[in-house]
C-alpha cells in the first residue's frame, strides 16, 4: 500500500502523504514523495504541485520509532531526507505545501523546502525536536531562519512550541491562510503561483554578525531558562548560528554533525522513551478504547485546594460542574480561589476575561446533593480521612444514577475499603489528581478489586479529555506515586539526621534535575498533610525500624511549611525557602539524642540514597502488579513528581545507570544503613540476568 498518493486536478499534481495516524516520515514516505515529484516533473499536463497530508494532519515529523533506533545505535545515523528536500527545492514547477493539523519537525522542514506554504487557520507549525533531546536534522536550522528570520527560528527551535498559522504568516513562514477547503484553496494558489526562489537562496533575513550577536546570546539565555540541564536547545542555537555564518551546504553539514551527537545522547534516549511511555500508558490490556463523549456533567465534593483545581480542569475541558461544600464560607472561599487562579491565568495571557466567564459559568456551587443524580462522574475530594470518605460514598451511592462513576481523589487510602460501603463497588475508582489539579498533567487512576473494565476505560478517556496523562495503578497503599515517594521522602530525612542539611539535600536533588528538593516539596504540600497521611497509613509502627525524628516535631511546633511561613525552611513575602538555624539545631539535637554519629555527606550519596529508594520501591510496585509497566512508573514520576524528563523517569534512569551497579550500591546501603534497603526481588532478578526494566516491559508486552 503506497504511503503517498498522487492525482492531478486542473493541471496541478496533488501529492498526499497517507501514513496514519500522523503522517510521520516513516520508511517509504520520503521515497514515495520523491517518486511523486519525479512523476509530476515528467507530466507535461502538470503546471504546479500541491503537497499535503491525508487525514487529520500534515506531516507530524520524522518517525520517532526510527529515531529511537538511531538513539540506540541501530538504523541510519541521521534523517535521510536531503535528497527529497533538494528535489522539492529544485522542482522546475512551483511546489505549494498545503498545511492542516500539524506541520512539526521534519514535517515543517519538508514544508519549508517547498516554494510556497498555505495553511488553514487552525494549523500548528513547529520544531519540537528539543522535546526529544535532539535538534532539527533535516536542514530546518538552515532554512527556517532564511524564511522567518534568526530570532523566530531560535525561539521556535529552543522552545519547541508550535506557532499558529496567523503567527507563521506574520513571520513569513507561510504565504497564505486558506479559508474553507484547503485542497481547493491550495490548487487555486498553485495555478497562479510563479516559480519562486529556492528557500536556501533566500539570505536576506540572515542578518549581520553584529545584528545577530545579541540574538544568539538571548537564544542561549532562553535555552538555559527553559531547559537548564538540557543539551539540545543550546545546540540548536549553535546550528542556527551556522546558518548565519556558513554557506548553506556547510551549514547543513554542521547541523547533521550536531544532530548525530544529540541523537545518541542519554538525554535523547530518555526523552524519546518518555514520548512513547506516555502513549503506552493509555493502552490497558483487556480494556477497550472508549470515548469520553458519555461524560457531560461532573459533580465534585469539596471545594478546597484539590476540589477547586479539579473543577477548573473540568470547566477548562467544557464540562458542566456541580461543586458541593458543607458550609457557605468554605464554598465562598473555594470559589474565590478559583476566580483568583483564573485571574492569574488572564494576567499570564493564557485565557481572556471572556474565557474565564465561560468557564465560571460552567461551575455550579451548592451546599447539597441537588442534581447529583444526573452526574456522569462524581469525584470526592475531601481531606484524607477514611471515615469521612466512607460516609460520603454511602451518601452518593444512594443518589447517583446507574452507570455513574464514583471516584475518590484519595492520594493514599484503599479504594476497596471506600467501595465496601457502596452497593456498586464495580463503579468505584480512584482518580488521584495532583496539586494544582488544573495544572498538573498526571492523573493516577486506581482500580479496585471490583472496578469494572468499562469504568476504568471511561476514567482513562476522561483523563485524555481533561488533557491529563492517565496512568492505571493498583490499589496498594499510596498506589504508584506516593508509595514510592514515602521511602524517598524518609530517606532524605535520614540523610539530614546523618549529617546533611535540608538545603544541601535539596540542592543535590535539584542538581540531579528534580524540579524541587524534597524539603521544599514537604513545606509546599504541608507538613501537617504528611503527618496526617503517616497516621492514616500507620508508617513506622513495626518495632525496630528507623523512624524519622524531626518531621513530627515540626508538626508539633505548628511549623506546617509555606502555609504557616515556617517548616523545614522559613518563608518571607517572596515565598523563597530560607534555611533556619533553629531547624538545623533541632536536627542535630535529635540525632545526638538518638545516638546518631553525624558525618559529612556528599551530593552523590544524597542522590543515590534518594533516587535508588525510588527505584527499589518502584521495582516492588512492578513485581507486585500495582503498575502495568516500568514505563508507567516513569510517566507517573515525570508528570506528577518533577522527575527530569531528560532522565526518562526513575526506572529508565535505572536502566541507563545499569541495574547491576544500582544493586551493588543498594546492597552496600543494606549492609551500612539497615533492612529498609533490602533489594527488591525483581531488581535482584533483572540485575542477575543482565536485563533492565525495559526488557521486563518488553517481555510482558509480548
Ligand atoms: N513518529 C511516530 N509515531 C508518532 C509520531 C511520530 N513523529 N507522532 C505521533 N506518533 C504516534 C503516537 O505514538 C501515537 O501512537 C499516535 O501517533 C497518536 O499520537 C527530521 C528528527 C502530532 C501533536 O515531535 O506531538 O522530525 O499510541 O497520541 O495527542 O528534524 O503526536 O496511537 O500507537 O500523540 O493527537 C518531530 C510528535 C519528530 C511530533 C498528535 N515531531 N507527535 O497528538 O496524538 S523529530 C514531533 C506529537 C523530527 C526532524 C526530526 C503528537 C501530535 P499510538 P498522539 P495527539
Amino acid at each position: 500500500m503506497s504511503l503517498v498518493t498522487y492525482n492531478v486536478q486542473d493541471g496541478v499534481a496533488v501529492i498526499a502523504v497517507d501514513n496514519p495516524p500522523v503522517n510521520a516520515l516513516s520508511p517509504g514516505v520520503p521515497e514515495g514523495l520523491e517518486a511523486a515529484l519525479d512523476r509530476a516533473a515528467g507530466d507535461a499536463g502538470v503546471k504546479a504541485l500541491v503537497v499535503m497530508g491525508a487525514g487529520r494532519t500534515f506531516i507530524a515529523g520524522a518517525d520517532i520509532a526510527v529515531l529511537q533506533d538511531m538513539a540506540w545505535g541501530k538504523g541510519p545515523g541521521g534523517p535521510v531526507l536531503h535528497d527529497l528536500l533538494q528535489k522539492l527545492e529544485d522542482s522546475a514547477k512551483p511546489v505549494v505545501m498545503a498545511i492542516h493539523g500539524t506541520a512539526l519537525g521534519g514535517g515543517l522542514e519538508v514544508a519549508i523546502a517547498g516554494h510556497y506554504r498555505v495553511a488553514l487557520a487552525s494549523a500548528q507549525l513547529g520544531q519540537p525536536e528539543v522535546n526529544l533531546g535532539i535538534i532539527p536534522g533535516a536542514e530546518g536550522t538552515q532554512r527556517l531562519p532564511r524564511l522567518a528570520g534568526i530570532e523566530k527560528a531560535i525561539n521556535m527551535c529552543v522552545s519547541g512550541k508550535p506557532i499558529a498559522a496567523s503567527e507563521a504568516l506574520a513571520a513569513g513562514l507561510i504565504d497564505k491562510v486558506i479559508e474553507g477547503d484547503l485542497t481547493a484553496g491550495a490548487i487555486a494558489f498553485a495555478q497562479r503561483a510563479p516559480l519562486a526562489a529556492k528557500t536556501h537562496e533566500r539570505n536576506g533575513r540572515l542578518g549581520t554578525v553584529a545584528e545577530n550577536a545579541p540574538l544568539f546570546a538571548a537564544g542561549l539565555a532562553l535555552a538555559a531558562k527553559l531547559r537548564p540541564s538540557q543539551e539540545a536547545p543550546r545546540r540548536a542555537v549553535e546550528a542556527i548560528e551556522a546558518a548565519a555564518t556558513l554557506p548553506f551546504e556547510e551549514g547543513c553539514r554542521r547541523e547533521r554533525q550536531i544532530f548525530a551527537e544529540c541523537v545518541v545522547s542519554d538525554q535523547a534516549k530518555s526523552l524519546i522513551h518518555a514520548f512513547f511511555a506516555e502513549r503506552a500508558a493509555a493502552k490497558i490490556p483487556g480494556i477497550g478504547k472508549p470515548s469520553a463523549s458519555a461524560i457531560a456533567r461532573v459533580a465534585i465534593i469539596g471545594a478546597g485546594t484539590m476540589g477547586g483545581g479539579i473543577a477548573m480542569a473540568c470547566a477548562n475541558a467544557g464540562l458542566s460542574v456541580l461543586l458541593k461544600e458543607t458550609k457557605a464560607e468554605a464554598l465562598d472561599a473555594g470559589l474565590a480561589t478559583i476566580r483568583r487562579n483564573y485571574e492569574t491565568s488572564v494576567k499570564r495571557g493564557r485565557f481572556t476575561a471572556q474565557d474565564v466567564e465561560q468557564r465560571l459559568a460552567l461551575i455550579h456551587p451548592q451546599l447539597d446533593y441537588a442534581s447529583f443524580d444526573s452526574a456522569d462522574v462524581i469525584i470526592e475530594a475531601v481531606f484524607e480521612s477514611m471515615a469521612l470518605k466512607k460516609q460520603i460514598f454511602s451518601e452518593i451511592d444512594a443518589i447517583a444514577r446507574p452507570g455513574c462513576i464514583l471516584a475518590s481523589n484519595t492520594s493514599t487510602l484503599s479504594i476497596d475499603e471506600i467501595a465496601s460501603v457502596t452497593a456498586r463497588p464495580s463503579s468505584v475508582i480512584g482518580m488521584h489528581f495532583f496539586s494544582p489539579a488544573n495544572v498538573m498533567r498526571l492523573l493516577e487512576i486506581v482500580r479496585g478489586r471490583a472496578t469494572s473494565p468499562e469504568i476504568i476505560a471511561t476514567a482513562m478517556a476522561l483523563a485524555k479529555h481533561l488533557k491529563k496523562v492517565g496512568v492505571l495503578a493498583g490499589n496498594c497503599p499510596g498506589f504508584i506515586g506516593n508509595r514510592m515517594f514515602f521511602p524517598y521522602m524518609y530517606e532524605t530525612q535520614f540523610l539530614v539526621e546523618d549529617g546533611a542539611t535540608p538545603k544541601q539535600v535539596d540542592a543535590a536533588l535539584t542538581g540531579f534535575g528534580m524540579a524541587m528538593g524534597m524539603f521544599a516539596v514537604d513545606d509546599m504540600a504541608g507538613i501537617d498533610v504528611a503527618w496526617r497521611v503517616r497516621q492514616e497509613m500507620g508508617h513506622f509502627r513495626e518495632p525496630g525500624v528507623r523512624k524519622p525524628l524531626v518531621q513530627d516535631q515540626l508538626y508539633a511546633m505548628g511549623r506546617y511549611g509555606q502555609k504557616t511561613g515556617k517548616g523545614w525552611y522559613t518563608y518571607g513575602e517572596d515565598r523563597k525557602p530560607v534555611s533556619d538555624p533553629l531547624v538545623e539545631e533541632l536536627i542535630a539535637t535529635s540525632a545526638r539524642t538518638a545516638g546518631i554519629a553525624r558525618r559529612a555527606i556528599g551530593d552523590q550519596e544524597i542522590v543515590e540514597r534518594s533516587v535508588y529508594a525510588l527505584i527499589n520501591e518502584g521495582a516492588r510496585v512492578l513485581e507486585e502488579g500495582f503498575a502495568l509497566r516500568a514505563s508507567d512508573i516513569d510517566v507517573v514520576y515525570l508528570n506528577g513528581y518533577g522527575f527530569p524528563g531528560w532522565r526518562g523517569g526513575p526506572m529508565f534512569y535505572a536502566d541507563l545507570t545499569g541495574l547491576k551497579k544500582i544493586l551493588e550500591t543498594i546492597e552496600r546501603f543494606r549492609r551500612e544503613l539497615g533492612p529498609r534497603w533490602e533489594p527488591a526481588p525483581l531488581l535482584l532478578k533483572l540485575a542477575a540476568e543482565g536485563h533492565g526494566f525495559r526488557d521486563y516491559d518488553r517481555e510482558r508486552e509480548a
